[in-house]
């Protein structure tokens, strides 16, 4: 089912379930949709669990899951049997099947042992958020690296969930729940089996990834900036790599549309060049697994000169997807890169009050439309900026004879302050390199020392 198809998008306790409002749903009606589980501890506000739990609604829809209830349960400290109170998973057990669920989704990461207990309590499959993105991702994989990446990170999940889970692993292939029947040397082979399917997509995704950091040199030989569009699912990454660039990259109101990067060259007005490209969008939480088997797609954003973080100006939750990216950013490393900040989908956002907000906590922030184009001269004047000189590095360096296409690259790509050939026919050089001569001019720089 596609996410328009899927039902509204409330936050009520419960949702309609696709029955009409004023039946009561049959005797015998099949067991199908999902009860939504928000957790709600002191430090959290009204506001921002009504966010999550909104946005976990999306992503459940995301799956084709129609969302038919949701309930928020107070947490004071993790019940280590259920993660919440028992009475209230009771309550949760009750509602969900007076709506004829099939299942509980948690928004909170819950362990194997107490995604098993729920299950066996309630009678129902039990689903966590990361579970959910997950399934969206290797619903979404296209490509082979995209889903060599999503099967590594599925089966690093599954792994510590194989002990006593066998319902969790064959509802997957539509068996039913409380059917636990193997025993332990099954649960033993299992093990192994996906150790070795973990080691082979391991020995798999290697490969990929050495042709990737080929093409990606072959990229960096060009000498031209490169910078990374990054930022959350749906704020318009791929609108804006297609509006500025002419690409043709799937562009759709979808979490995770896009799960493999796309580069394009980018001419600007004052005809200096750069790279750009697309990445895969952030979400809260996303799991662990996922991001360290995506390193090699998210890396296009570690090895970038600069990012354009573009966040969508019309979403309520703005900030706080701001805050998950440069969370996710500083779990790469990345967090302290140079950055343009875009605010997307101003051609939707027209309350003053909002944009003033905006314009105050990122008065460096650029304000555009991937859909109007409004705003692209003040974002191509950003990223010529960028180009001649915001990521220039000033370098001393001594060249040997030998590489005289360094010596050639230096005097047409970068800015020459001081230059002298010794009479050994080394170039010496203190030059502003600019970030994609970096690493290549790295090998002759001279340290003050030296
Ligand atoms: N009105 C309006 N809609 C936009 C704009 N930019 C993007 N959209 C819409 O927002 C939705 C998401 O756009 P995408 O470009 O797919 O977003 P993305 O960031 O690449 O999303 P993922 O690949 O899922 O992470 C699409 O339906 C776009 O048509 C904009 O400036 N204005
Ligand atoms: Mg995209």
């Amino acid at each position: 089912m596609s996410r328009k198809e899927s039902g509204k998008n409330e936050n009520d306790e419960t949702l309609s379930a696709g029955t009409s409002p004023a039946q009561p749903p049959e005797e015998k009606e099949e067991l199908s949709g999902a009860f939504l589980v928000g957790v709600q501890d002191r430090d959290t506000p009204d506001s921002a669990v009504k966010e999550y739990i909104s946005e976990l609604s999306e992503l459940v829809r995301t799956l084709g899951v129609l969302v038919k209830g949701t309930l928020t349960a107070p947490l004071h400290a993790i019940h280590p049997k259920f993660y919440i109170g028992s009475g209230k998973l009771e309550e949760i057990r009750d509602k969900a099947k007076e709506l004829h669920c099939a299942m509980l989704v948690f928004d909170c990461p819950l362990g194997p042992s107490q995604q098993r207990n729920i299950e066996k309590f309630c009678k129902l499959q039990v689903y966590d958020r990361q579970e959910v993105i997950l399934d969206i991702f290797a619903a979404r994989a296209a490509t082979r690296e995209a889903v060599i990446q999503v099967e590594l990170a599925r089966n690093r999940y599954y792994l510590p969930r194989l002990a006593g889970a066998w319902s969790h692993l064959s509802r997957q292939q539509g068996g039913a729940i409380g059917s636990r029947g193997a025993g332990e040397k099954q649960i033993e082979y299992d093990r192994r089996m996906v150790k070795k399917k973990i080691a082979s997509l391991e020995e798999e995704l290697s490969v990929v990834r050495k042709q990737r950091a080929t093409q990606r040199k072959s990229r960096l030989r060009g000498a031209v900036p490169n910078c990374a569009i990054i930022g959350y699912t749906n704020a318009g990454k791929s609108s804006l790599l297609n509006a500025l660039t002419g690409a043709d990259v799937l562009a759709e109101d979808k979490l995770f549309a896009t799960l493999d990067p796309t580069t394009r060259r980018l001419v600007l007005p004052d005809k200096s060049e750069l790279l750009l490209t697309d990445t895969v969008g952030f979400v809260r939480k996303l799991p662990h697994s996922l991001v360290e088997a995506f390193k090699s797609t998210l890396e296009e954003a570690v090895i970038a000169d600069f990012l354009l973080l573009v966040l969508d100006a019309a979403s309520p939750h703005v900030e706080s997807h701001w805050e998950t990216t440069l969370s996710v950013l500083s779990e790469l490393d990345a967090d302290r890169k140079k950055m343009i900040v875009v605010f997307n989908k101003c051609d939707l956002q027209k309350d003053p009050v909002v944009m003033a907000r905006l314009r105050s906590t990122a008065p460096d922030g650029v304000f555009v439309s991937a859909k109007t184009r409004e705003g692209f001269d003040s974002l191509y004047r950003r990223l010529a900026a960028f180009c001649s000189t915001g990521g220039n590095e000033r370098m001393t360096l001594k060249i040997p004879p030998r590489e005289g296409e360094c010596i050639a690259l230096l005097h047409s790509k970068c800015v020459l302050r001081s230059s002298r050939y010794d009479e050994e026919g080394f170039f010496h050089a203190v030059a502003d390199i600019p970030p994609a001569l970096k690493e290549k001019m790295e090998n002759f720089r001279v340290r003050e020392e030296e």
